[in-house]
């Protein structure tokens, strides 16, 4: 077991345990001994940020009025993350090195203007929260960390480029990975969810701004058009998170089947391109694919006809080449216009 051992009252998670450190003089540091050394730092007065400090080592009020709070979603997502990466596959961070990121929180790309987005960045192999449009909206929830930490792992790993589809398969495989995340989780959200970010209202509307069973039902976005449901010759020209929903719908057929579902109150239907039915395997073992073809068989210029191969690659090691879970991955792909 983990030790965890500061109370956080998180603004999308309940209240949670988190790592913090005890220093020399008696307070306490964002600082998680258990996961690298992964910092919490409030980027407030510079985009650099100061780490997190505190007097009782009770973090946050539950509310964003509280600049602590946002500090222990960040810090709550990348345990979690962390964990599942973890506990799923043996992953020690990351690189897989043990070494910790930072995360930043009240995050301003531009000083003054509030960041209704949050991002992982290589250089400094760090996450920056912002605030939403509103400033009072952190962009922290849960899954939201875990797709930014994703990125991370993609980069130390298959390295997805910025060439042709390579972009928008990076970003598909972050959302898996958030769905994954939530999944594994030691809260309420114990049962799958294929919505991204459905607690941040970063739209203002209070809807989800991604959802994997059927891209396209996110609407028409700032870019002029909607997530893409299907592949085509053009998907390679589409900005990177709509052209990501053809492989985040790829995943939901895989996990869940195609057709009408409820789970956890709420409705999905996914459609397939040719109409045939798919049959899903459930979430864990579609993570097991795709983690696996993502560490073994992806490089940096996947594309998704290869990212169809490495994932029928992954389910022949996985399951076997004659095996449900092969065919069910062949046929997920199909749904989204990627057949032979
Ligand atoms: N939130 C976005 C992402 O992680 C950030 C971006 O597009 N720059 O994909
Ligand atoms: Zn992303």
């Amino acid at each position: 077991e983990h030790i965890r051992s500061a109370e956080g009252r998180s603004l999308y998670s309940g209240t949670v345990t988190i790592g913090s450190t005890r220093r020399d003089d008696g307070s306490y540091e964002l600082v998680d001994p258990q996961r690298g050394g992964h910092r919490t730092l409030d980027a407030t007065a510079t985009s650099a940020g100061v780490l997190f400090t505190d007097t009782d080592d009770v973090w946050g009020d539950g509310t964003a009025a509280d600049p602590q709070t946002a500090a222990v979603d960040a810090a709550y997502g990348a345990q979690t993350t962390w964990d599942f990466y973890h506990d799923r596959f043996g992953r020690n961070g990351i690189a897989d090195d043990g070494r910790g990121s930072y995360s930043r929180v009240h995050y301003q790309a531009t000083p003054g203007v509030p960041l209704a987005n949050a991002n992982w960045q290589d250089g400094c192999f760090c996450m920056s929260y912002g605030d939403g449009a509103d400033g009072k909206h952190p962009v922290t929830s849960l899954d939201i960390a875990a797709h930014e930490m994703a990125h991370g792992v993609t980069s130390a790993t298959a390295g997805l480029g910025d060439f042709g589809e390579s972009p928008a398969l990076n970003e598909a495989i972050s959302d898996m990975m958030a769905a994954a995340v939530e999944f594994h989780a030691d809260n309420p959200a114990d049962v799958p969810d294929y919505l991204m970010a459905e607690l941040d209202d970063l739209h203002g509307d209070g809807k989800p701004i991604r959802y994997m069973d059927e891209p396209s039902k996110a609407g028409i976005s700032a870019v002029g058009y909607a997530p893409l449901d299907y592949w085509s010759p053009e998907t390679k020209n589409a900005e990177a998170h709509m052209a990501a929903g053809v492989g985040a719908h790829f995943f939901y057929l895989l996990a869940e089947g195609s057709g009408k579902k409820t789970i956890n109150g709420v409705a999905y239907d996914s459609p397939t391109y040719d109409g045939l039915p798919v049959t899903g395997i459930g979430l864990t073992s579609a993570t097991d694919v795709m983690y696996r073809a993502l560490t073994v068989y992806m490089t940096s210029t996947t594309d998704y006809p290869g990212a169809r191969t490495a994932t029928l690659r992954a389910a022949a090691d996985l399951y076997g080449a004659q095996s449900d879970g092969y065919e069910a991955v062949a046929n997920a792909w199909a749904g989204v216009n990627l057949g032979i």
